[in-house]
């Protein structure tokens, strides 16, 4: 079994190229939920969506998440009737959402609803929350502590942030079959997602770094980061407020311990030595994924590397 870790966007596309190279039932993708969120009553899972549209062939991946050509006329009406619409749900999308929290409301588990919805949808690899308990990542900004869809969306990622924390974290466990798929893993690929937002949620989750680090099967890593500036999103700017340099090495050092081998920009060749110097496998390649081709090309690079 290959297991990826993700969260996000950019880890999406890698995820992608996975299930386009192996096997989906041999793949098994242990999702971030510390975006979730609930906007009109709904609780909306980002990470988990993006990764399930994403293996069902749905998703927008123009936008990177939601489904394709999906409509906002229930969004249209809600900002009609006075609600706040900045976090935009398509229709289709509002399916998934409503779903969810009804499956909730029967008192089923995070887990549970994500393997009913990816089952529904026809999608073969297995999709795991990384815990069943609630985890909320929250951005300290000078305005003030905001979740972190109003510091991604609705503040555009703009504000100079102080902190950030993943309230619900120390309490959590992870989800059922979790642990027992980093430990059974042929290979586990980090995805380049946020290291402190998408994956940092989940290292926090109490268990899964230590999981990573005792395991005997190679830990694969693909930067998010190409010189100082992440591919997508934050990743830098987050990095930086958590004390790490904004880099391809601040990522490195950031998962020292658990990281087998780290795959980065060729762009970024003139820090590959002092990478290796940490005790890190590292190789330079075209990491940018802008066609399902360079999606495949990458991921056949990760995996022969993980598997070699
Ligand atoms: N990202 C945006 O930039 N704008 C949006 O309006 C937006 C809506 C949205 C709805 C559902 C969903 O699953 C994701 C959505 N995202 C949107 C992306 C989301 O903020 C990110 O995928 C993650 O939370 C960041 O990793």
């Amino acid at each position: 079994m290959i297991v990826a870790l993700t969260g996000g966007t950019g880890g999406a596309k890698l995820v992608e190229g996975l299930a386009a190279v192996v096997d989906p039932s041999q793949l098994l993708i242990i999702c971030n939920t510390g975006d979730d969120c609930v906007f009109h009553g709904l609780h909306v899972s980002p990470d988990i969506d993006t990764i399930t549209y994403t293996l069902a062939g749905l998703s927008d991946t123009e936008k990177g998440w939601g489904i394709k050509g999906d409509t906002f006329a229930a969004m249209e009406h809600l900002g009609r009737l006075g609600n706040d619409i900045w976090f935009n749900l398509g229709d289709r999308d509002l399916a998934t959402h409503i779903t969810r929290t009804r499956l909730f409301r029967e008192e089923r588990k995070l887990s549970e609803i994500t393997e009913q919805i990816r089952r529904a949808l026809g999608v073969t690899a297995t999709i795991l929350p990384m815990s069943d308990d609630r985890i909320e990542t929250r951005v300290q900004t000078a305005a003030g502590e905001i979740s972190f869809q109003e510091f991604f969306v609705k503040e555009r990622w703009a504000p100079d942030v102080r902190a950030v924390r993943f309230v619900g974290a120390e309490q959590s466990r992870p989800a059922p079959g979790v642990l027992e798929a980093i430990r059974r893993a042929e290979a586990i690929i980090v995805c380049p997602s946020n290291p402190i937002t998408s994956i940092g949620p989940i290292l926090a989750v109490p268990g899964i770094r230590a999981a990573l680090e005792q395991i005997e099967a190679p830990v694969v890593g693909v930067s998010p980061i190409i010189g100082a500036a992440a591919i997508s999103g934050p990743a830098h700017k987050l990095l930086r407020t958590a004390g790490w340099q904004a880099s391809a090495l601040g990522v490195a050092r950031c998962y020292r311990g658990f990281l087998d081998n780290f795959m980065i920009a060729a762009e970024d060749e003139s820090i590959a030595a002092e990478i290796q110097s940490l005790g890190i496998e590292t190789r330079c390649a075209n990491i940018r994924m802008t066609s399902l081709a360079d999606k495949r090309r990458l991921a056949t690079e990760v995996l022969a590397w993980a598997t070699k």
